[in-house]
């Protein structure tokens, strides 16, 4: 009996010792696995580091900045429907800004702060990334591109985003908001508090609207493609188009400011910056293209209230 209860104890104190609260760990020795790639065995993680090499279009370092940012369920209070928050929702630097980012998790659980869109040629997968599972802090630099733009940041644990886990990082003046932007920008799908019950007519009006937009972008994307067919039939007598010429035109005088921008990058990664202008071009010609359809098929975003 007195073993049983002596063992009872015994199994209660190791489960207490468990479930009791992590110590705030700092992770500041990590090992440096190369490519700006740092990590250790307790959870913390730096991910597309970039200390020294200067984006293609950067003269210089204009400036070297440090933030603190705090990640935690309880930043997240103060917007109704989400879950989790960063303690800031949006940043501004300079652009070729060398940022150092302390980056301090709140919780009990594992929390990223990761920085999308930046050039592939110099971070992996356009990412930097900064991660701590339960209470710590990690450290990591990278330097800011040339130009205006504004970077998605989030968390990318399932839901962690969705639930508000979610900032914007505008370079220089920043490019369009992000939706759905905890207290800054309106959600792309607003939660409906009116109360109303389930329409079958307004949600299939709402599809068939989608439907016919998703076709409009699939006709647009497989437009210049069948164009270019019928232009090369016309025109194939003359040699230098009049297109031909126009191009050759904005190429010579684009070429002094596409020098400046590619100045020290190696041939692959010039090819991989034009591709990905290229895609960005596209992107915007779908982007503006989906939001006419939008703007004519269906009903409005609620706007957030002001505050
Ligand atoms: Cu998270």
């Amino acid at each position: 009996m007195v073993k049983t209860v002596s063992i009872a104890a015994l199994v209660c104190a190791l489960s207490a010792f468990g479930v009791s609260a992590k110590e705030f760990q700092e992770h500041n020795n990590m090992m440096n696995h190369g490519d700006g790639h740092l990590m250790d065995m307790d959870g913390g993680m730096v991910m597309g580091q970039n200390t020294d090499t200067l984006p293609g279009g950067c003269d210089k370092i204009v400036a070297t900045k440090e933030i603190t940012v705090h990640a935690g369920h309880k930043y997240s209070e103060k917007f109704p429907g989400t879950m989790w928050a960063f303690d800031q929702q949006e940043y501004q630097f300079e652009p070729c800004t060398k940022l150092t980012v302390h980056f301090v998790n709140d919780d009990e659980i594992r929390h990223q702060w990761m920085m999308h869109g930046l050039p592939k040629y110099l971070y992996p997968k356009g990412m930097f990334h900064l991660e701590v599972s339960g209470p710590g802090s990690v450290s990591g630099t990278l330097i800011l591109p040339p130009g205006d733009k504004t970077y998605l940041v989030h968390c990318d644990i399932a839901q962690h985003m969705e639930k508000g886990m979610k900032a914007q990082f505008k370079v220089g003046k920043g490019g369009e908001d992000l939706p759905s932007i905890p207290g800054l920008t309106a959600s792309v799908f607003p939660d409906d508090y009116s109360g109303k019950p389930f329409s079958a007519e307004a949600f299939e009006a709402q599809e068939a609207a989608a439907r016919v937009a998703n076709a409009a972008m699939e006709a647009a994307a497989s437009k210049p493609s069948s164009q270019s067919g019928d232009s090369g039939a016309a025109g194939d007598d003359s040699f230098l188009s009049g297109v031909g010429v126009v191009g050759l035109a904005i190429g010579l005088l684009a070429a002094p400011f596409l020098a400046k921008r590619f100045k020290g990058m190696s041939v692959g990664e010039v090819i991989a910056t034009v591709f990905e202008w290229v895609s960005q071009v596209i992107g915007f010609v779908m982007n503006m293209i989906s939001k006419l359809l939008k703007k004519f098929l269906s009903k409005k975003a609620i706007p957030l209230p002001d505050k």
